[in-house]
């Protein structure tokens, strides 16, 4: 089954979205996510201008070793670009290989080892009152998991808080990314209220989590951890800048808050330290940002030789297509612990028809062959870039502070 073509399309239908199209002399076509938030255009350069050339000829069939060939032939590893890149042609290969078998990728991955894939959705407010009424919009949604923000009194802009109005959290269009304040004293007498504040309002019933950013240092994410233990959030995300891996010795010895970490890692390397010392609950993965299928099976295997969970990053900015893949991984592999889900903005479903569902809390990525996605390259074209980036984050003295 030779690769005829590989090409990658950019647009923005709702926010930006890098897709790989391979297609085979058979006529099957797979297709891949490679949307880097913010740095779309490095990924769809390297991928445009490196690897679609050399996949022509290939054997769609071989995923393993075009996997390898791309790692192991760059001599440059890892890094987010690389291996978004890799992992959108990875995730267009299991899509050809799932629509080739006449399968849904999850039974090539040895079939449903639950029947649903919990999700959780983001609740946020400017107020807690605004808060409470977002989260109680979830709960009537059916979601059994909700991730709880609140913006911090005396600071401008908080990263991830909604307009309100049933919309979701989104940078703002240009060329030069938004400022954002943070001021760490502030953010930590607000954390622990706002989390009694849902529980108080809303009870134990609904597994409650929270997302740090990378905002602490080790220390002060030991004083959250303790401090919001009561209230059995099901885990904080990210507490500390997540490329050092032993700050979260420190962290655990602080604190029996379940941890969760890895929405920027892209390899197996960048969470060997946390998973085989056991310093993590939740590895939160992507499978388009840590290089597919093939690779996130292999970082979920370690995972569960160490009890460690997933839990993976399904952020807006991922595009259906990766959000796809991750439910096919979710739904088999033995060690799921719940799928991050924010949903997708209008008009995304003109450009990708899914098949995946949601129902009471649970997600399933439907028994279409392959991934269950189709890609509209016409409708795409009536979307062109829209260039966006994250937020900068300064301290109030003006310092650029960690994401
Ligand atoms: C967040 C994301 O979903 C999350 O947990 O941390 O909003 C993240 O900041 C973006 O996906 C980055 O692209
Ligand atoms: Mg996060």
């Amino acid at each position: 089954m030779r690769i005829t073509d590989a090409r990658v399309v950019i647009s923005a239908p709702g926010r930006n979205y890098v897709t790989v199209i391979i297609e085979t002399e058979d006529g099957v076509v797979g297709v891949g996510d490679a949307t880097l938030n913010g740095r779309e255009l490095s990924v769809a350069s390297y991928l445009a201008d490196h690897l679609c050339p050399l996949l022509v000829g290939r054997d769609a069939r071989r995923i393993e070793d075009i996997w390898q060939y791309f790692y192991k032939g760059a001599y440059w590893r890892r890094g987010p670009v690389t291996m978004t890149a890799i992992a959108a042609i990875d995730i267009a290969l299991w899509d050809i290989k799932g629509k080739a078998a006449g399968m849904p990728v999850y039974q090539l991955l040895g079939g449903a080892a639950r029947d649903g894939v919990m999700v959780y959705s983001h609740a946020s407010g400017e107020s807690l009152d605004e808060l409470g009424a977002d989260f109680q919009t979830h709960l009537d949604l059916g979601y059994k998991a909700i991730r709880a923000q609140a913006a911090i009194p005396g600071l401008e802009k908080t990263y991830g808080i909604a307009p309100g109005g049933g919309t979701v959290y989104e940078p703002a269009s240009g060329n030069v990314p938004q400022e954002d304040s943070w001021e760490t004293t502030a953010y930590l007498d607000v954390a622990p209220m706002m989390l009694a504040y849902v529980r108080e309002q809303f009870g134990y019933g609904v597994h409650l989590l929270h997302d740090v950013h990378h905002r602490l240092s080790p220390i002060e994410a030991g004083r959250l951890g303790a401090a919001v233990e009561a209230y059995r959030p099901f885990w904080i995300e990210d507490p500390t800048p997540a490329e050092d891996q032993s700050a979260f010795r420190l962290i655990r010895s602080h604190t029996t808050t379940p941890l969760a970490v890895g929405e920027v890692f892209n390899s197996i390397w960048d969470c060997q330290q946390l998973i085989t010392e056991r310093l993590i609950d939740y590895i939160r993965t992507s499978v388009s940002h840590a290089g597919g299928i093939t690779h996130l099976r292999r970082i979920f295997s370690l995972a569960d030789l160490y009890g460690v969970r997933s839990g993976s990053h399904g952020a807006g900015d991922l595009s259906p297509i990766a959000m796809a893949a991750a439910l096919h991984v979710d739904l088999s592999i033995p060690n799921f612990g719940i799928q991050e889900y924010m949903g997708h903005r209008d008009p995304v479903g003109e450009v990708f028809r899914t098949s995946y569902s949601f129902s009471d809390g649970y997600m399933h990525p439907g028994d279409a062959p392959g991934l269950g996605v189709e890609f509209d390259e016409h409708a795409a074209g009536a979307f062109p870039y829209d260039p966006k980036y994250l937020p900068i984050n300064r301290r109030l003295d003006g310092s650029v502070h960690d994401w």
